[in-house]
């Protein structure tokens, strides 16, 4: 695993420098300086879990061991999740107006950088169709991969991105339109395809699948992305920022996450006087009364309920599958997100 991840990460150096040398882009110093710093910055940061799924997941669904040609080329699709990634949390971190990201302030707060960055996201994307070209155009699944980058995630994720911002809107006018329904809507959207589906897509593009037969795997992937999107609310406001690497903006910004959804749900009249008087003010003292109301509502037990009965259901879908080698996928993605702390 750890010789696996340094693969992974010499494929980085190798896919950098040919962006670089790309002759479309003309290079002056100060403009390889500023891809070079800005990439280095935003793309290897992460846990890489998107990105080495890939490799994992070719493996599993093809039951032998990948060549080095193989392993190249499954690497440099997860990279191309790694990129996407880092194109949409460059600018989720603008409009969630957040302060730190992997451990350290967000990019567009980096002194000279602030607005550059949304052109800098804009780059990003484009360096993924790049990528894509130089090292796929030749397979027989390369239309089908551009589709899925294109259409199926990319779409998928701005309108999840839309939803969350623009229901902050109506948050604003009247809370209690924040609802279990419309939160899974949202985070479907937002974060369950990019972040689940696109890994095993490309795994299964790779192994000559045809997506169209795998409703019942994105199904599932679409699941375990909605309960990794739960827990990444949670811990916007639970986790530990040193460990998670961010600060959560959740309250300040009137997300409808799971959190206030559930304490919605759960409060008396007098303590959803709380939340319509303190949710969504930047003031620290009114983000303090939530977080108090939170606590006293035991919305960290509520969430260890939530936690393991959507561990259970999701084992319970996985081993309904008729393919060992996909349960093995779905399984083995399960374990790294499982009770996750960052
Ligand atoms: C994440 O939503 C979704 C995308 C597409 C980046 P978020 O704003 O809750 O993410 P984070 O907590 O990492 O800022
Ligand atoms: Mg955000
Ligand atoms: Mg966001
Ligand atoms: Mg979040």
């Amino acid at each position: 695993m750890a010789d696996l991840k340094s693969t992974f990460l010499n494929v980085y150096s190798v896919l950098k420098s040919e962006l670089m040398q790309d002759p479309a882009f003309e290079s002056s110093d100060d403009s390889l300086n500023w891809v070079d710093r800005m990439l280095d910055y935003n793309v290897p940061g992460g846990k890489l879990n998107r990105g080495l799924s890939v490799i994992d997941s070719y493996r599993l669904l093809k039951g032998e061991e990948l060549s080095e040609e193989e392993i190249f080329l499954g690497s440099a699709l997860g990279w191309c999740i790694e990129w996407l990634q880092a194109y949409f949390l460059v600018l989720d971190d603008i409009m969630d107006n957040s302060h730190t990201r992997r451990g350290q302030p967000c990019w567009f707060r980096v002194p000279k950088v602030g607005m550059i960055a949304v052109n800098d996201g804009i780059l990003l994307r484009n360096h993924i169709s790049r990528i894509l070209k130089k090292h796929f155009r030749g397979k027989p699944y390369y239309v089908d991969l551009l589709d899925l980058f294109n259409e199926v995630v990319e779409f998928q994720t701005a309108s999840g991105q839309m939803i969350d911002l623009i229901t902050t809107l109506e948050g604003e006018k009247d809370l209690s339109k924040y609802t279990l329904s419309l939160h899974r809507r949202i985070v479907q959207y937002k974060t369950a395809y990019y972040s689940f589906y696109l890994p095993v897509g490309c795994a299964l593009l790779m192994a000559g699948e045809n997506l169209d037969n795998h409703i019942e795997v994105k199904n599932i992937l679409v699941e375990m992305g909605t309960y990794f999107q739960v827990q990444d609310d949670y811990l916007d406001c639970f986790g530990d920022p040193e460990t998670i690497g961010k600060i959560g903006t959740d309250i300040e910004d009137f997300k409808c996450s799971w959190l206030v959804v559930k304490a919605l749900e759960l409060s008396n009249e007098e303590q959803k006087k709380v939340l319509y008087e303190n949710y969504g003010k930047p003031d620290r003292a009114n983000v303090a009364e939530v977080k108090a109301l939170y606590k006293k509502l035991d919305l960290q037990g509520v969430f260890a309920e939530y936690e393991s009965k959507s561990y259970e259901k999701l084992v319970a879908s996985i081993e309904a599958h008729p393919s060992k080698a996909v349960q093995a996928v779905l399984k083995s993605f399960l374990a790294k997100i499982y009770k996750r702390q960052k």
